[in-house]
């Protein structure tokens, strides 16, 4: 099978283009055999050396571009865009590269004479997880929509030596291993040492004014510790340009506990390089929820100066110290609050480094910073003890305070009198342990701020943010997420990106409004055909990874239902599970009349300190182990638990699943990303009215979507008086199955394990209201069902949905953030 997708109109020699003012660059073949040859801490026949060599081979075909794009950038008066952010999910880097630069059809010919495939040595490369979900994924997307669309952009980034954890599954229950995944080396990153920049942490501030009368402040006695860049090349789609994410490693400096060194304790001073390595050594595996720990925001603290240093030493270094234009060149996108402390750190680099006046560097600050938020669940919000900050970083603390007070100021003449709100939109939260609220710093110092689907940026303006939507409207704007097209069709999906480009060329890739095009076959016989023998091979693909990572066989002529993201109560995994146990229980009562045979898929990773979370992937084990051994209930029903689900394996996911699981508790996803990358790849969504999924259903039409389940202010509507166990009553589905998990048939080595999830869905105050749904979901999971039956009319609707997913390109959401919030050219 070959991997050529949308390039049958495009010609590329393999020959090595020549660069002006030196020798053309080695070709791939040349520059792949070398390394391999030359490299002698590997050995040549394995696929891992010559993934390696491979890597290095096709990074060396982007220097020349790179080199230039940060010339070129240097020169022309165009926007740069820092773009802040503590994940970046890349996952491999590999396909994308091939892809991007048009190398793919060279790579197998290199690769030919070695008699080995590219998709071989690409699963060599080890994901970069240096991030939780989809908040560090968009970021990944981000970028490589920023280089295609040929925009200046830099992601700024921690280089997490353990990033997301990997998930072991033992008995049942969820295991967390570290994920080294720089122990064989990164061939992709280049250390830059002589961009290093040094962060200072606790110490004293003093001030003193000197002879003209200016006061300064001194922040001293400090612990240093020096940023030290790795670059990894972003390349755009075959346009020459190659961004930079720029991660920081923390190092020592030879002043770091210089204390113990003058007490001649040498070793031990060197020993505590430790403390200083800790700051990157491992990614918090926390979604949506806030981490609270002090060493989170020493990293915090530690991205955010060590990028702003950068662009100012940048600025400096190109402009001289006149700032006047910075905030017309330069624009900082918070990627939520996470990197939200580079707000006080700019205003202290410009006043107390750069010696500017407050007023003139507020200015700057806030015409530069713009705040993207997240999510409206009230645990994910940051806020961090003031003492803690006081400690830590003396000088910012007395920052926010002056910040604060400015501030709130312009709150007393807005509202004369009114003391709540003042209280309210401060950004101290007072209290017997006073906190500092991160959102309002940066919605205080933001001229954008935006949440990232339509529904979510309406809660976020009527609730959450309310109070400052009437201040500043004008601040708030909606960009809705999107995904790449490039990883997310052309390179995870090549044979429906060809059977795509037969029809409409590839253009697509670019302008995937043109997917659009593909309504027209909708309704042809041979289209449809040629689409679902597609579709038929990606499930045997998926039927592959099952077997090999859950030992369970998936029958390709079964449905695929497929719920993959992390394991968390709003996104309703359990509502799933209950589901799949109604089936059991129907196929166990022979009640299979008209039945739709499916395979049941989820994966996902559990926060490590989230017991419900992990016991739901417990039940989810347990619920498959009686499954899959019943031979009676096998033709019917199979299910499976994906251990370790990360973004290389959504790449083999997302192109074979039937029906996608957007299940959410309405007004609880922000957006979501992973239904936008199974739209692209022709699944059918089974979802609630929340986030994305609402502007999903808009452009792809209710005929094509099952829709189910209360929306978002019904649900507001029934908290005040939510009976859980009237639904049940109600219901002899759901009835059933309670009483099948409390008779202890799931648990009959460990009894009464699940009562936190029997209790948590039979309490009143169940927040995610799994019961209220419950009739609403089985119905339309029956509709899905009867609808699979009808073979032609199902993959109209999956063609429909393709058609309908131009939107979702993260190009269309970056082309919005261009033009709106950066007004970059
Ligand atoms: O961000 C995604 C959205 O599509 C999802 O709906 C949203 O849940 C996700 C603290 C988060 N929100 N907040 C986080 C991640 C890590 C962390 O430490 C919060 N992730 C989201 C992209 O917009």
């Amino acid at each position: 099978t070959t991997r050529t997708t949308a390039k049958a109109a495009t010609t590329k020699s393999a020959a090595p283009k020549p660069t002006a003012g030196c020798e053309p660059c080695d070709s791939l073949k040349v520059a792949f055999e070398r390394q391999l040859r030359y490299d002698l801490t590997r050995d040549e026949q394995s696929e891992a050396s010559m993934f390696h060599a491979l890597a290095i081979a096709v990074k060396e075909q982007l220097l020349d571009d790179w080199r230039e794009t940060r010339k070129k950038d240097n020169q022309q008066g165009k926007k740069h865009v820092a773009y802040l952010s503590l994940e970046f999910l890349m996952g491999r880097a590999m396909g994308n590269a091939l892809l991007n630069m048009d190398l793919t059809d060279e790579c197998r010919q290199v690769l030919n004479e070695y008699a080995v495939s590219l998709e071989a040595l690409e699963q060599q490369e080890h994901d970069a997880g240096l991030g939780n979900g989809g908040l560090g994924r968009l970021a990944a997307c981000f970028l490589d929509s920023c280089a295609t669309l040929d925009l200046s952009v830099t992601g700024y980034g921690i280089r997490y030596e353990y990033g997301m954890f990997v998930q072991k599954i033992v008995d049942g229950y969820q295991i967390e291993q570290p994920d080294r995944w720089l122990r064989d080396g990164n061939p992709w990153e280049v250390r830059v040492p002589q961009h290093n920049v040094t962060v200072k942490f606790f110490g004293h501030t003093h001030s003193y004014v000197d002879a003209t009368g200016r006061r300064h402040m001194l922040w001293s006695d400090t612990q240093d510790v020096a940023a030290v860049a790795y670059d990894m090349p972003v390349p755009g789609y075959r346009n020459g340009r190659v961004n930079t994410l720029r991660l920081w490693k923390a190092e020592a400096t030879n002043e770091f506990d210089l204390a113990e060194f003058n007490q001649g304790d040498y070793t031990e001073a060197v020993a505590a390089k430790n403390l200083a390595e800790q700051i990157t050594m491992v990614l918090y595996p926390n979604d949506s929820s806030e981490n609270g720990k002090e060493l989170r925001l020493r990293q915090q603290y530690f991205l955010s100066s060590a990028s702003l240093q950068d662009l100012l030493r940048n600025w400096v270094a190109q402009h001289g110290m006149d700032f006047s234009e910075f905030a017309k060149l330069n624009a900082i996108q918070l990627n939520d609050t996470h990197p939200a402390i580079a707000v006080p750190e700019l205003m202290r680099l410009l006043v107390d480094v750069y010696e500017m006046d407050w007023d003139p560097a507020w200015a700057i600050v806030t015409q530069s910073m713009a705040y993207t938020n997240h999510t409206l669940l009230p645990e994910a919000l940051e806020r961090w003890p003031v003492r803690m900050f006081q400690h830590m970083l003396p000088r910012i603390m007395e920052i926010i305070f002056e910040i604060n007070a400015r501030y709130l100021d312009q709150v007393a003449h807005r509202w004369p009198g009114n003391i709540d709100k003042l209280r309210n939109m401060s950004i101290i939260e007072e209290g017997p342990v006073p906190h500092v609220r991160m959102a309002y710093l940066a919605i205080v110092a933001s001229y954008s701020v935006n949440g990232v689907a339509a529904l979510h940026t309406e809660l976020l303006m009527s609730g959450l943010f309310r109070d400052f939507y009437e201040l500043w409207p004008e601040k708030f704007n909606n960009r809705t997420n999107g995904v790449t097209p490039r990883r997310w069709l052309a390179h995870c999906n090549p044979k429906l990106a060809s059977l795509i480009s037969s029809k409409l060329g590839d253009s697509w890739v670019t302008d995937l409004s043109k997917l659009e095009g593909l309504n027209k076959f909708a309704d042809n016989k041979t289209f449809g055909d040629a689409w679902y023998k597609v579709k038929q091979e990606n499930k045997a693909a998926l039927a592959k990874l099952v077997a090999e990572r859950c030992y369970v066989n998936f029958d390709t002529s079964m449905m695929f239902d497929v719920q993959v993201k992390r394991i968390h109560e709003y996104k309703r995994q359990l509502l799933n599970i209950l589901h799949v146990i109604h089936l059991y229980q129907r196929i166990i009562n022979g009640d299979t009349q008209g039945m739709q045979p499916r395979c049941v898929l989820i994966g996902g990773k559990a926060a490590p300190g989230y017991a419900i979370a992990k016991l739901i992937i417990k039940l989810a084990n347990n619920v498959a182990h009686m499954i899959n051994c019943d031979p009676k209930v096998n033709p019917w029903l199979r299910f499976a638990f994906l251990p370790d689900y990360n973004v290389s394996a959504m790449e083999v996911i997302c192109p074979g699943t039937d029906l996608s699981e957007q299940i959410s508790t309405a007004g609880k996803e922000a957006s979501g990303t992973g239904n936008m990358k199974f739209m692209m790849n022709g699944a059918m969504t089974i979802g609630t009215l929340d986030g994305a999924n609402i502007e999903m259903l808009e452009q792809v039409g209710e005929e094509n979507f099952f829709l189910f389940g209360l929306n978002a202010k019904q649900v507001e509507e029934l908290r005040r008086h939510y009976r859980p166990w009237e639904y049940i009553a109600a219901s002899e589905a759901l009835n059933g199955v309670m009483t099948l998990i409390k008779s202890g048939h799931f648990s009959l080595q460990e009894p009464g394990i699940f009562e936190p999830l029997v209790m948590a869905i039979e309490s009143p105050t169940d927040p995610w209201m799994l019961a209220a749904d419950f009739e609403a979901f089985r119905l339309a999971q029956l509709d899905a069902a009867n609808l699979y039956q009808d073979r032609q009319r199902w993959t109209a609707m999956s063609i429909r949905n393709t058609a309908a997913s131009g939107r979702f390109s993260s190009d269309f959401t970056i082309a919005g953030y261009r033009d709106h919030i950066w007004k970059a050219n």
